[in-house]
């Protein structure tokens, strides 16, 4: 008999064909990325890293991948290698990097890597802060990051941007040893060279070098297809990403830098030149052990498609459907925090708008096969009934809605809108099952126009 799982594997997709995915953090991968993800590799143990990865003029060859020596700690690892130098070298061509480390498991180990390569217990770190639009990993005062290091925060503007008035003071104030740039809640392009100017003052007010740090794992596919400014254009040193966003690919983690690659068994001296080594000690064996292969080999895969010219029009359309929806909900009175978009992600402003909170109306959403996420805003006191939801097209634009779709999903949210005035609160929801249900029908069968690859 199949194990039960399957059938739950069955349920979720039914769940993901039949519904549209709002939550700007998800998305859909190829069939050839979960082919990859889904493969044998995960039987091979590889703690280390590939040989002579990243030293000028490596060619792929037999001598080099069998006789050379490697910087693994168990054997067989011919295939492995190679595999992992392809994702590597895709990884820095596609982000204009000079090293990449492909083995965090996630954005918040790829933070974790760079925090210890480069600080010691106690120092300061300038970031955005939660309610801004920053990430746990910066700093929330709940996670390891607040607990280790000394997070300052920065925060926005009234119209959604950053406070680099206020990021520049603090810097110098604080004379952090990271300046931190990235957010999972914020809609402009940031001033990359405003910041790195910034960072150049510290530095030479300080006396100490500053990491300049940019979490992009919101926005990479964005910057992958060439929509969006790449920090590491910009003067930035290392740039963090998660690679299930835009990016399209398996979940996982990814750290792009800029500088020397030397060899990871010897420590090298702690400058920013020597960052991308620094790093790869930090990953493994800093804070992670085995690399999990099978999802390297899947990032690889993912850095080829998003290299593709198809995945520059893919990136182009993520944006210009968030700026067709943001424009719909303003015309029928939803408030937008920033009153737009830049990027793929949209933060209604629910309680402004309509008088309840973003819980009631993700509930609600949920009911019709709308999904996204409650989220606070930065006018918000506590996160747990924040005021807010944020949404975005990256799952929808893979799936191939455009803009008469995004036209009537807006319509969609009004009237899911107009329920939850009626209705006050989640429990009462259910008097009004059958609009619900209805609403619920008419998104079931545009859903299905548009099939979820691999599903
Ligand atoms: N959980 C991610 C998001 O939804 O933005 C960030 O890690």
């Amino acid at each position: 008999m199949k194990d039960p799982v399957f059938d739950l594997i069955n349920q979720e997709k039914t769940r993901q064909k039949e519904g549209l995915e709002l939550i700007p953090s998800e998305n859909y991968v190829s069939e050839t990325v979960l082919e990859a993800m889904g493969s044998i590799l995960t039987n091979k143990y590889s703690e280390g890293y590939p040989s002579f990865q990243g030293i000028p003029g490596w060619k792929e060859s037999k001598i080099a991948t069998e006789i050379l020596p490697n910087y693994r700690y168990y054997g067989g690892q011919a295939n492995i290698d190679r595999i992992e130098r392809l994702a590597i070298a895709r990884a820095c061509q596609l982000f204009h990097a000079d090293h990449a480390n492909v083995q965090p498991h996630s954005g918040a180990q790829a933070n974790t890597a760079v925090y210890y390569a480069w600080l010691k217990p106690g120092d300061t770190v300038l970031g955005m802060s939660l309610p801004a639009g920053g990430h746990l990993t910066h700093g929330a005062k709940v996670t390891m990051s607040a607990k280790v290091y000394n997070f300052i925060g920065y925060g926005v503007t009234d119209d959604g941007d950053i406070d680099y008035d206020e990021l520049e003071s603090l810097a110098l104030e604080y004379h952090p040893k990271i300046i931190l740039i990235g957010y999972s809640a914020f809609m402009k392009i940031p001033d990359f060279d405003r910041i790195a100017t910034i960072r150049d003052r510290v530095a030479n007010e300080s006396g100490h070098e500053v990491l300049l740090m940019a979490d992009m794992a919101h926005v990479a596919g964005l910057i992958a297809g060439g929509v969006h400014e790449n920090p590491l254009d910009h003067g930035f040193d290392v740039m963090t990403t998660t690679t299930h966003k835009t990016l399209r690919g398996p979940r996982g983690g990814l750290i792009l830098s800029r500088g020397k690659v030397t060899s990871p068994l010897k420590r090298p001296e702690h400058t920013l030149d020597n960052i991308p080594t620094l790093i790869d000690r930090a990953v493994f064996p800093g804070t992670q052990g085995g690399p999990l292969e099978h999802i390297i080999a899947a990032k690889a895969v993912a850095f080829g498609e998003a290299a593709r010219p198809d995945f520059q029009e893919y990136a182009n359309s993520i944006v210009n459907n968030a700026k067709i929806l943001a424009n719909e909900l303003i015309k029928l009175d939803f408030i937008l925090q920033g009153n737009g978009t830049d990027n793929h992600l949209i933060l209604i402003d629910v309680q402004e708008s309509f008088g309840f909170d973003g819980k009631l109306y993700e509930r609600a959403l949920d009911m019709v096969g709308l999904t996204l996420n409650a989220n606070s805003l930065p006018h918000d006191q506590a996160a747990f009934r924040p005021s807010g939801v944020r949404l975005g097209t990256p799952a929808i634009t893979t799936r191939g809605l455009g803009a008469t779709e995004m036209k009537q999903l807006a319509l969609w949210m009004k009237k899911v809108a107009d329920i939850c005035i009626e209705a006050g609160s989640e429990e009462d929801l259910a008097k009004f099952s059958a609009e619900l249900d209805a609403i619920h029908d008419e998104v079931r069968t545009l859903a299905l126009k548009f099939p979820v690859p691999g599903v």
